[in-house]
């Protein structure tokens, strides 16, 4: 499906559900509740607007479906990934052990979690649908810790507004605001289908967010920082996604 149409679906599912309300009256519900998303001032911004804002209020709460593990598709679809660097492999070939994951910005302890350190918290899994933008989708488990837990060792501010992750294959970084981030289904994931994640997958540690389309849950992330303002991040509004046209919020 191609993003329009893709859009304007969801634009007219959300719009039956928030009733007569239109564009306007979003926009407006928006800003008093303060969810504006931040791709609201382009060309689909009002229906950015309605999409994001109508979702928020009425299902920030709501758990993505979860499945039965005769339900796991046999072979997960591992999409295409730009070649490895020199880096990467060396990390590989030393099985990850150096691998780490920095959190700062926002918080009041900056740190660094080797996969060993993220391995002790609370473990979880969901058995959940990966689907993306391109029409495809699976079901497979994921394990891992939430993200909230991370949250809590490096002390949000209160003011944080967004968690923006970024992958080590360059170019790949996107952001979610704190009702996903602290979502207790999104997980930071080192494991799927009982086995550490596959490299094509997302291995050595994949962000999980199945509130949302594949494109959110961004693999190899080494990288997350807390801010109060997308401003400072590269592309645009801080993520990867704006640059293949896809929506800053992709809820499901
Ligand atoms: N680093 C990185 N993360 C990524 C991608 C990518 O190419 N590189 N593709 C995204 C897209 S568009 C989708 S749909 C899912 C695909 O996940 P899969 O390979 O497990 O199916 O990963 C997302 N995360
Ligand atoms: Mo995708």
């Amino acid at each position: 499906m191609n993003p329009i149409t893709r859009r304007r679906l969801i634009t007219t599912g959300t719009a039956a559900v928030v009733g007569a309300a239109g564009l306007g009256a979003a926009d407006h519900i928006a800003r008093r509740y303060g969810l504006m998303p931040p791709d609201s001032g382009g060309i689909y911004g009002p229906g950015e607007t309605l999409t994001y804002a109508s979702q928020r209020l009425l299902t920030r709460h709501s758990l993505a479906r979860e499945f039965s593990r005769s339900q796991i598709s046999p072979r997960p679809l591992q999409n295409v990934i730009g070649k490895p660097t020199p880096e990467f492999l060396k990390l590989q070939a030393d099985g990850f052990k150096d691998w780490k994951l920095t959190i700062d910005g926002m918080v009041a302890h900056p740190m660094s979690f080797s996969i060993a350190d993220i391995r002790r918290f609370p473990t979880k899994s969901q058995i959940t649908m990966i689907s993306c933008e391109e029409g495809w989708s699976y079901i497979a488990e994921w394990i891992g810790t939430p993200l909230s837990n991370l949250l809590a060792e490096v002390g949000v501010h209160p003011d944080a507004r967004s968690v923006v992750y970024r992958s080590m294959e360059k170019g790949w970084m996107d952001n979610v605001d704190m009702a996903d981030a602290l979502h207790p289904q999104t997980f930071v994931a080192y494991g799927m289908n009982n086995a550490d994640i596959p490299v094509p997958s997302g291995g050595p540690l994949r962000l999980r967010v199945p509130r949302q389309l594949g494109y959110k849950s961004v693999k190899f992330i080494n990288h997350i920082t807390i801010t109060d303002s997308l401003k400072n991040f590269a592309l645009g509004p801080g993520e990867t996604a704006p640059d293949f046209s896809y929506s800053w919020y992709a809820g499901i």
